[in-house]
């Protein structure tokens, strides 16, 4: 009796809460995001809605629509362009085709690493390609992690360069990247995401791209057993907001989205490295072969026509060798 009691209190109780809690979010921001909850980017903008729910006592959440719910990347990024979606969380890859900026942080190659990579975000380079979104109606936020993308494919290892020809391989809705694959002697097939695994699964496709966080979560791993460490790509991943949505808020209130943002970058990078690591462990225990000894020197010859091709103007020009001169 006592116990039933003490459980219909705190149910009571805990239905309580949860309703004030609801009552006191005077706006609540939609938010994107193709990963399945508990990867590090679906974390960290849920860690940011925390931090906005405190820092503004209770007056601005965040509800995050995790495992693509709103949609494939390209059709969300419209969305939040028109304010049907608040925040977003994407690869850099798909806004290639509207933000020209984007597309030199998305070449093969031009970082040198991934730490090559943050010093360049977490600069001045970053914060003028974050203001670049602007006049297409979206408000950069904050950069996040998306480590350096390999191949993987269902038919044989990649050991050489020679390797790559007649593999149909998909790659993230871009020119740059469709452009790459031909570049590499491949044959490149540009899909949704969501698509890629029974793309794979039913033969249309050989293989993908991506980072072992993906490569694990999205299931890939199952159907294709060969992944080789090339690296040919580290793009980073960006939160961005509709400019309608960040138009309805104030001055103030701004502030505080934007710094929330910022500060949960810090705590993404260390669930990604996290990640990284258990990510790699499944994949390795699966038994998917890893190929790790291969002479990146021919992929990064191959890439010359594709950065004269794109880099067409002295703006990304300039950003392309301001990058390069990044220590
Ligand atoms: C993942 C990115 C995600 C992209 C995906 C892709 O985090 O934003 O949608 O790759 O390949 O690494 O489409």
């Amino acid at each position: 009796m006592t116990i039933t009691k003490t459980l219909t209190a705190a149910l009571l109780a805990s239905v309580a809460f949860v309703g004030q809690a609801a009552a006191a979010c005077e706006i609540t921001l939609r938010s994107s995001d193709t990963h399945p909850d508990g990867y590090p980017t679906v974390e960290a903008v849920k860690h940011m809605g925390a931090l906005l729910q405190d820092r503004s006592d209770g007056r601005i959440c965040i509800e995050v629509f995790h495992s693509a719910q709103l949609g494939e990347e390209r059709d969300t990024i419209e969305q939040t362009r028109f304010g049907v979606i608040d925040l977003n969380r994407v690869s850099m890859g798909p806004f290639n085709n509207l933000v020209e900026q984007t597309k030199v942080v998305s070449l093969p190659f031009i970082f040198r690493s991934v730490d090559h990579m943050h010093r360049v975000m977490d600069g001045p380079i970053g914060d003028e390609i974050l203001a670049a979104f602007e006049p297409h109606d979206l408000i950069g936020l904050a950069y996040f992690d998306g480590g350096s993308r390999s191949f993987y494919n269902s038919q044989r290892p990649i050991e050489s360069f020679e390797d790559m020809a007649g593999l149909k391989i998909r790659v993230m809705q871009s020119d740059i990247f469709v452009d790459m694959m031909t570049a590499m002697g491949a044959s490149a097939t540009p899909l949704p995401y969501g698509e890629v695994y029974s793309s794979i699964q039913t033969g249309v496709i050989d293989g993908a791209e991506n980072n072992w966080p993906s490569f694990e979560s999205s299931g890939h791993y199952e159907v294709a057993g060969y992944y080789t460490l090339n690296e040919h790509l580290i793009v980073p991943e960006v939160l961005v907001m509709s400019k309608q949505s960040w138009d309805g808020l104030s001055a103030d209130d701004q502030a505080l989205v934007r710094q929330a943002a910022r500060d949960s970058v810090p705590v993404m990078r260390e669930m990604w490295a996290a990640r990284e690591k258990a990510s790699e462990d499944q994949v390795r225990a699966a038994g998917v072969q890893i190929i790790t000894d291969i002479d990146k020197t021919p992929f990064i010859e191959a890439m010359v026509p594709v950065y004269e091709k794109h880099v067409t103007s002295d703006e990304l020009r300039d950003l392309v060798m301001r990058i390069q001169a990044t220590e």
